[in-house]
């Protein structure tokens, strides 16, 4: 039977004397609970004494953000700690290191990152991260490679998908960023001065139809394992370290809904500098700083990937003249509806991202709102006809200017 009950601090500083590996003394140790995410409780176990610590990860059996009215299953812990260990050993030093996991208390015990901080806190405060174009294109290229059928057994692979289906994270997928968005839903949250805005978007038929068409893909494609939830809030950072965290929503789905993630955050803070550059040249700096990160993602994530396919490829059709540009030709069109859906979702849907909502001044905070809604749609418009990531940068400049 199972024993599962949300752990109080006292119970989480028991079950962290456990991890001898890291609690190397018998000094005292202190407990915070620190989650601020949507969904789970965070404990942080220190021992002051020696500076040791880890951090305790356990799924509640309901949305955080919502209540208690909306359950959600403890599954998915045991889908984060397994995917953070497929993940560690295919992107090594990219995930924090687990020390234990229990599927019947839902909980990982990990490595504590206190040195690193969210980046998306790190992005509005200015922060510049020298490594992160290279750390977080080889964490996506060597993840999604290695778990498709271009870079993994395919018998193995099928097993994966089953291990991995996550039927009710998706659907929190499906309704808050391919749904909702599109229609007068409940589950919406946005400001009253965004009213038009939004009810523009319900009747953008033309709109409609690329969000079903990506939304299919979401729901079909089980083209390698996800991280699922790439934002920016899943990423401890460091200007030497990135490590990427909380993949709860992995599943076996479209490789552009992970680079699409990454981008739209980027992009979302570039709408967001409205607010957190201090003046006219300073903006256009920090713009230019995130715009080109857009752009070396994708260039480096395409290089990754395409050494890995030559260099590791198991599979003989794979190597077929002209499919391989084929296949990056198509994920990058991907990436370009799903880094929209992603910013479109993030000002009109259920839940939003600091960046934007943390913008006091309201005219301020619905400037940047409209601009990301302005990428975000066009990004989408055009993703079936994307050719280059130049086309993206291009789509954002243009929204600055407009
Ligand atoms: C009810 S969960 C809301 C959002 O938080 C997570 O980070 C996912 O992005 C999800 O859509
Ligand atoms: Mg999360």
């Amino acid at each position: 039977m199972s024993h599962y009950h949300p752990l109080s601090e006292t119970e989480a500083v028991e079950l962290a004397k456990s991890i001898k590996d890291v609690f190397t003394t018998e000094d005292p140790l202190a407990c915070r609970e620190i989650g601020d995410g949507n969904l789970n409780l965070v404990f942080r176990v220190t021992q002051p004494a020696t500076g040791a610590g880890v951090i305790i990860k356990q799924a509640l059996p309901y949305a955080k953000v919502v209540g208690e009215s909306w359950p959600l299953t403890l599954d998915r812990a045991r889908i984060e700690s397994e995917s953070l260990i497929i993940q560690g050993k295919l992107a090594p030093g990219l995930v924090p290191q687990v020390y234990k996991t229990d599927n019947d208390l839902a909980l990982t015990v990990m490595e504590d990152l206190s040195d690193h901080v969210i980046m998306r806190r790190g992005l509005m405060e200015g922060g510049i991260y020298p490594k992160f174009v290279e750390d977080i294109s080889e964490f996506m290229a060597r993840t999604l490679f290695f778990t498709s059928d271009l870079g993994m057994n395919q018998q193995e692979k099928k097993g994966l998908v089953r291990s991995f289906s996550n039927p009710e994270l998706c659907k929190i997928t499906e309704d808050l960023i391919f749904d909702d968005p599109y229609i007068d839903s409940p589950n919406n949250s946005f400001d009253e001065h965004l009213r038009e805005d939004a009810a523009q978007l319900w009747k953008d038929t033309e709109l409609h139809l690329e969000a079903a068409l990506l939304r299919e893909k979401f729901l079909t494609q089980a083209q390698a394992l996800l991280h699922g939830d790439l934002h920016t809030g899943s990423i401890f950072i460091t200007p030497e370290s990135t490590k990427v965290i909380d993949p709860e929503f992995a599943y076996y789905g479209p490789m552009g809904f992970d680079i699409g993630a990454v981008l739209a955050n980027l992009l979302l803070n570039y709408a967001a500098q409205e607010h957190w550059s201090e003046d006219a040249a300073a903006r256009k700096e920090r713009r230019n700083y995130l715009i080109q990160s857009v752009h070396d993602i994708w260039t480096s994530f395409e290089r990754k990937f395409r050494t890995l396919w030559n260099e590791h490829g198991v599979d003989r059709m794979s190597k077929t003249p002209g499919y391989q540009d084929i296949y990056i030709h198509r994920l990058l069109q991907d990436t370009f509806g799903f880094t929209g859906a992603k910013m479109i979702r993030r000002i009109v849907g259920l839940a939003h991202v600091a960046d934007i909502d943390k913008i006091p001044d309201p005219e301020v905070r619905k400037k940047a709102q409209r601009m990301a809604l302005s990428i975000g749609k066009t990004l989408m418009m055009s993703n079936r006809k994307a050719m280059s990531i130049q086309e993206m940068i291009d789509i954002a400049e243009s929204a600055v200017l407009a």
